[in-house]
């Protein structure tokens, strides 16, 4: 595997625009059938209440955000959703909760909810936070496919945004859930306030991991009223199309996900993060806590750029020969 050093991320961001796109391009195409997006809906399980102090989210206990503290949905409502999600062309569904990372009493339901999605035929991701012991083996037996732990950020810049774990203790949870054999989903969030070194070094870790994470979301940040992030300046769309774009350069064989902030995203922006490499995102109304592009919205954009949804399973290279490239 060849990876990239933060600094060789680094110049990636600093070519010409249209030398980077040129890249990314190229490389997407030797991997991927450019046209084809992977759709996972997510479904927030267990929301607010969280014990953690991360600086964006609106789950977080010590932020008042306006985000109720809500128990575990019942296992009836959970299958409901998968239903719906399926019905409506999802082939992924990822179950979030707002832990710091589940206990055995939190994690038995959940065992159960991936046994019951797993046999509807889609695959089935979770992301529960921080995991310990055999946890990641308990998730792999019930048939999880993917677990999602963002590093979310470059390890220089982690602490000033969450105080009450470290980056270190994401890439533990990560080893665990490679270690049980489950596929890898983790990125980050941009415009945090980070220097464009933190992006870059976000996405040098991504690339440095063996193997590579096989899905890697890349979040804009939603600024939430009342986090300490909620007022954070907006980062400059062109920047965002070049993380999108050098995620695919260092990082050929992954998904790379067009996650949270593609609602605030017009459609010209988001076509440009799809030239860009992103072939992936997260589709349904809603995202945990905050709206998402609506379906129908989402679908028509796929049908004005010949875009069609990835069958499940195909996510890994493809012959580029068969690409009609
Ligand atoms: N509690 C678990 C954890 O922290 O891993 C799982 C849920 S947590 C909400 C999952 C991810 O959502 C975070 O790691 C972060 O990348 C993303 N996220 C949360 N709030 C966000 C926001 N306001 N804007 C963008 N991304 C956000
Ligand atoms: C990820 O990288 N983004 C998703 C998912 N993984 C769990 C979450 C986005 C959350 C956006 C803010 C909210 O809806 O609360
Ligand atoms: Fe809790 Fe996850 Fe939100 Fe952090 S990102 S406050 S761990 S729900």
């Amino acid at each position: 595997m060849s990876t990239m050093t933060a600094e060789q991320v680094s110049a990636l961001f600093d070519l010409p625009f249209n030398d980077l796109l040129y890249r990314a391009q190229v490389v997407h195409r030797q991997h991927f059938d450019p046209n084809a997006v992977q759709v996972s809906t997510l479904l927030s399980i267990k929301t607010g209440g969280c014990s953690e102090d991360c600086g964006y989210c609106s789950q977080s206990a010590r932020y008042h955000t306006g985000v109720g503290n809500q128990s575990l949905m019942p296992l009836d409502e959970v299958v409901g959703a998968a239903r719906a999600a399926k019905e409506r062309g999802a082939t992924r569904f990822c179950m979030g909760a707002a832990w710091r990372g589940p206990k055995q009493r939190d994690l038995d339901p959940v065992l159960d909810m991936v046994r019951a999605v797993h046999a509807m035929g889609l695959e089935t991701c979770a992301t529960l936070g921080m995991l310990h012991g055999d946890q990641a083996q308990q998730l792999a037996q019930a048939g999880l496919d993917y677990y999602n732990h963002n590093i979310d950020t470059a390890p220089e810049y982690y602490d000033t945004v969450v105080h009450t774990h470290g980056w270190q203790d994401r890439i533990d949870t990560l080893k665990l859930v490679r270690g049980a054999g489950i596929k890898v989903c983790s990125g980050g969030i941009v415009g945090m306030g980070e220097r464009r070194a933190d992006r870059a070094g976000l996405i040098a870790q991504l690339a440095a991991m063996d193997p590579q994470p096989e899905s890697v979301p890349i979040n804009l940040l939603v600024r939430i009223p009342g986090t300490p992030l909620g007022d954070s300046p907006a980062l400059d769309p062109i920047e965002f199309v070049r993380t999108v774009a050098a995620a695919r350069v260092a990082l050929p064989r992954s998904l790379i996900r067009l996650s949270a902030g593609r609602r605030g995203m017009p459609e010209e922006l988001q076509a440009l993060c799809f030239f860009a490499g992103a072939n992936s995102v997260f589709y349904g109304d809603r995202l945990l806590t905050t709206p998402n592009p609506q379906t129908d919205e989402d679908m028509a954009l796929f049908d004005k750029l010949g875009l069609r949804p990835m069958p499940a399973d195909t996510g890994a290279a493809v012959d580029p020969v068969q690409t009609g490239t």
